[in-house]
């Protein structure tokens, strides 16, 4: 096995206690995207027209994310067998493997990136021209570390080629990403200024997570690298989309009550002549 390219979760054996929370973490995670699709679509209705697509698009990467999460959860279940007291890999023939993941992202970054240049109230073209430029990177950097993330059993020297690769698409990201920041700060309202600032952070923290993900079978083929590794994504998976998603359109509904924009709703009940 060792000289062959493949994923630790193959040759690693668990508890029962690992397999049980490893379930858990893959189910907690697409449960929580699947609940928040009518959230997200829900709130698009209090938002100017110009905005709504930003929740309306974190509904769509709660679908997609909760979707291939719901088959990482399948997958790791039919990937191991209880004998002998342990849970063995290759159960059913099938190997698990966090790969699909990364065909998720290539959907869901692109979108996550989008709704950063809408929420920054960028122009229409600004925000083609922004998305495209975030986009380019951010799939190459995905791609890269797919291609490596086959390398995680063995000597590591294909993992860390890619790694690298991988990771200075995410350095051309980064920049980008800023990019944007900075374009959107011009036209956003004083009183919102901390808003952007603080999702820089918040977008370097949570992307942050994944590389860590990649590289901890270094640490060694064992159980509990298994475990922290799905705990990492999760973690990850939830801020990067959920919560980020959340605070986007916190952010959009502000700008959107600055900009003069009043839903129709309260519009009726604040009309003069009306009891409340
Ligand atoms: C890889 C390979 C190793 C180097 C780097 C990586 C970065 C991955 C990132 C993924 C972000 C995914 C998101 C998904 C949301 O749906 C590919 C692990 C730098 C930053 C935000």
């Amino acid at each position: 096995l060792a000289d062959q390219l493949g994923n630790i979760e193959n040759i690693v054996m668990l508890t029962t206690q690992q397999y049980t929370l490893g379930s858990l973490i893959l189910m907690v995670s697409y449960g929580a995207c699947f609940a928040f699709i009518l959230y997200f679509l829900m709130s698009a209705q209090s938002l100017a027209p110009r905005y709504r697509l930003v929740p309306v698009l974190s509904a769509v990467v709660m679908a997609s994310a909760g979707l291939s999460l719901l088959q990482e959860f399948t997958l790791w279940k039919a990937s191991f067998a209880f004998v002998d007291g342990m849970y063995r890999p290759l159960a059913e023939n099938e190997t698990f493997t966090n790969a699909f993941r990364y065909g998720n992202w290539t959907i869901t970054v692109p979108i996550l990136l989008t709704q950063l240049a809408i929420a920054m109230g960028l122009k229409e073209q600004d925000i083609h021209r922004r998305s495209l430029r975030m986009a380019v990177p951010g799939v190459l950097m995905i791609w890269t570390g797919l291609y490596g993330q086959f390398g995680e059993v063995g000597d590591f020297s294909h993992l860390n080629l890619w790694g690298v690769i991988s990771s200075i698409f995410f350095l051309w990201l980064v920049l980008e990403v800023r990019h944007t920041l900075v374009s959107g700060i011009n036209n956003t309202p004083d009183i919102l200024q901390p808003w952007p600032k603080n999702l820089w952070w918040f977008f370097l923290v949570t992307w942050g997570l994944y590389p860590l993900a990649y590289a901890l079978p270094q640490l060694g083929a064992t159980g509990d690298i298994v475990l922290a590794r799905q705990a990492i994504y999760s973690v990850a998976d939830i801020s990067s989309k959920l919560i980020y998603g959340i605070i986007l359109s916190r952010f959009v509904l502000r700008r959107s009550a600055f900009e003069g924009y009043m839903p129709a709703a309260e519009v009726l009940s604040g009309a003069p002549g009306k009891p409340n």
